[in-house]
């Protein structure tokens, strides 16, 4: 067997792909900026330096493993090196440490107590850059940034957008998007991905925290609030408990001591998604028109299909998300419930993603100018809204939701995690194809980026394929472009994993978190009085009193302009 020694101490070598991995093996875990394994490595922070006998100081990350490698991780000359690393991060920060979104989560400062630093020796003699307001989504404050490239190499790697770069030498470089405009003018997807990879402050949401404040205290305001199904599965990871746990009922309790004055699930509509979107897709398979069908609930996606695949737009379905079906309802039915003007009705969402907020923000989603959904939190903002009030969360009695927008399926909830969609539709769809009972698709539960797979509905073979990650997008729409795959329906995720790896998400650093996000949101369905939209009783209430066919025309579907 082959082993190296790591401190003094032998550790056997298997299939580590770097020194840092085998090193993390003997329990060590070196510092970095730079290092993601799903990602390329570059080698840039130099933080994770280590001795190796016979060879000198070597960064870790990009070293690879040999049998009978001495290693040293920790030398004096090592230790000063890697501190004076920090030292001169911290002269290149603005160290508004105190008012920085990323405070008490980010890595600099993490790394700069371990330490033991206490003063910075070095000063920035020029001015810091200023902050870039203008995405919807994303705040990008330069000022921040420790030129790590994580953002950059996401972007481009994972997402096959490619936004970001570096510009500049030396100490003049900065990661900027291209001809160092705002990320909000150039074809950034706002899905997040990039923040989550930051290891500091430099990308973070935009925080609508303060809006929303204000509306709940403006007494003129009837501020209705909902929440996406990923949320429930991580926002309890901010107050001790493990990713997957479902804190619904702790969620819709401390929303209403927050002062909201009705508490919904955006489940309700997307059980109102899938009966539209079931019935679309059947309508198609019928005439054969538009195949495949896209899903069209992911705004990241929508965009990245506006860009760069305009021609595949007539084959994203019509259906508006969940949150923009739930924004328009409301907005329709409750005013005239309550009878009060559209402006004076709120409506507040609380999404795992930042794409959401570039969503609601879009002409599309208007009317005479006032938005369906006003204001959208991330599941961060919640987190610290919650704490604001002083909310005891994990101690909290759990709530029930206000009808009859809090009734929902198991089928929408899973809506969270990728393959949830395709699952939820076809539980809707075959059972009226077939009046079949309830089946659910386990195939479509697999852990990969990109499912496929055949389903028998009434003797039709009907091809699907479930794919999450732009960069994996790209790649299988090139191929049905090309004629090399047909599907009849593809549901696509801008985030790999889903929603429950949404940019607006608690930041974890293991994949496992994610995954257990995904088998929480599965779990969920279990417990659940019903497992299929068209199950949902209130479902059938709000059609009958609110949703003729023109009416349903007109709130549930639109047309991406772009
Ligand atoms: Fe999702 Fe959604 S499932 S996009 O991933 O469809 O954000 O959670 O809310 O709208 O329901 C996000 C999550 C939603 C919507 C729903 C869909
Ligand atoms: Fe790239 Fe997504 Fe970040 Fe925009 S939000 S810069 S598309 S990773
Ligand atoms: Fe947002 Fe979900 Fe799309 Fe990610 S996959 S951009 S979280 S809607």
């Amino acid at each position: 067997t082959l082993s190296a020694v790591i401190d003094n101490i032998e550790v056997q070598i298997e299939d580590e792909r770097n020194l840092l991995e085998l090193i993390k093996k003997a329990h060590i875990e070196l510092p970095t900026f730079c290092y993601h394994s799903d990602i390329s490595i570059y080698g840039a922070c130099r933080m994770c330096m280590v001795e190796v006998s016979g060879r000198g100081i070597v960064p870790a990350c990009s070293t690879p493993v040999s049998d009978g490698m001495v290693i040293s991780t920790n030398t004096k000359q090592i230790r000063d090196m890697r501190k004076m690393i920090v030292e001169l991060m911290l002269a290149n920060h603005d160290q508004n440490c105190t008012t920085c979104p990323k405070s008490g989560d980010c890595r600099l400062q993490k790394i700069a107590h371990q330490m033991g630093i206490s003063t910075v020796r070095f000063k920035q003699t020029e001015a810091f850059p200023q902050m870039d307001l203008s995405s919807d989504a994303i705040l990008r404050d330069p000022a921040k940034c420790v030129l790590c490239g994580d953002c950059v190499r996401v972007c481009r790697e994972i997402q096959s957008v490619g936004v970001l770069d570096f510009a500049g030498r030396g100490a003049n470089s900065v990661v900027t998007p291209s001809f160092k405009k705002g990320i909000g003018e150039v074809e950034c997807v706002n899905c997040g991905q990039c923040i989550k990879a930051c290891p500091v402050g430099a990308l973070t949401p935009k925080y609508q925290i303060n809006d929303v404040w204000n509306a709940i205290h403006d007494k003129l305001k009837t501020v209705v609030v909902q929440i996406a199904p990923a949320v429930r599965v991580a926002l309890g990871e901010y107050f001790g408990f493990e990713p997957g746990t479902v804190t619904t009922g702790q969620i819709v309790s401390a929303l209403r001591m927050m002062g909201f004055n009705k508490v919904y699930d955006t489940c309700f509509a997307a059980d109102l998604t899938v009966i539209e979107e079931g019935n679309e897709f059947l309508k198609r398979l019928e005439k054969g028109d538009n195949l495949p069908q896209f899903t069209s609930c992911c705004p990241g996606w929508v965009k990245f299909a506006e860009q760069y695949y305009p021609d595949m737009l007539p084959n994203i379905s019509s259906c508006r998300s969940p949150q923009q079906m739930f924004g328009s309802l409301c907005k329709d039915k409750l005013t005239k419930e309550a009878n009060i003007k559209r402006e004076d009705l709120v409506v507040v969402s609380i999404m795992p993603c930042t794409a959401k907020k570039y969503e609601a923000n879009r002409e599309e989603f208007r009317v005479n100018g006032n938005k369906d959904v006003d204001f959208v939190l991330t599941t961060q903002e919640l987190a610290l809204m919650i704490k604001e009030r002083g909310i005891e969360f994990s101690s909290l009695e759990p709530g029930s939701f206000d009808m009859p927008f809090g009734f929902k399926s198991g089928a929408s909830v899973i809506f969270g995690t990728s393959g949830g969609v395709s699952e939820a539709v076809l539980r809707y769809a075959v059972d009226k194809v077939t009046n079949n009972s309830f089946t659910d698709y386990k195939q479509l539960r697999v852990d990969s980026n990109l499912k496929i797979t055949e389903v028998n509905v009434g003797g039709k073979v009907l091809r699907l394929a479930i794919v999450s990650g732009l960069g994996n997008t790209r790649k299988l729409i090139d191929k049905i472009r090309r004629g090399e795959e047909y599907f009849d329906l593809v549901e696509v995720m801008a985030c790999c994993g889903g929603c429950v790896n949404g940019g607006g998400q608690p930041v974890t650093d293991s994949s496992n978190g994610v995954k257990a996000r995904a088998k929480g949101l599965y779990d969920n369905d279990v417990m659940l009085q019903v497992h299929s939209s068209q199950e949902n009783p209130y479902l059938q209430k709000v059609y009958d009193a609110d949703l003729d066919e023109h009416k349903a025309h007109e709130l549930l579907h639109t047309v991406y302009k772009n």
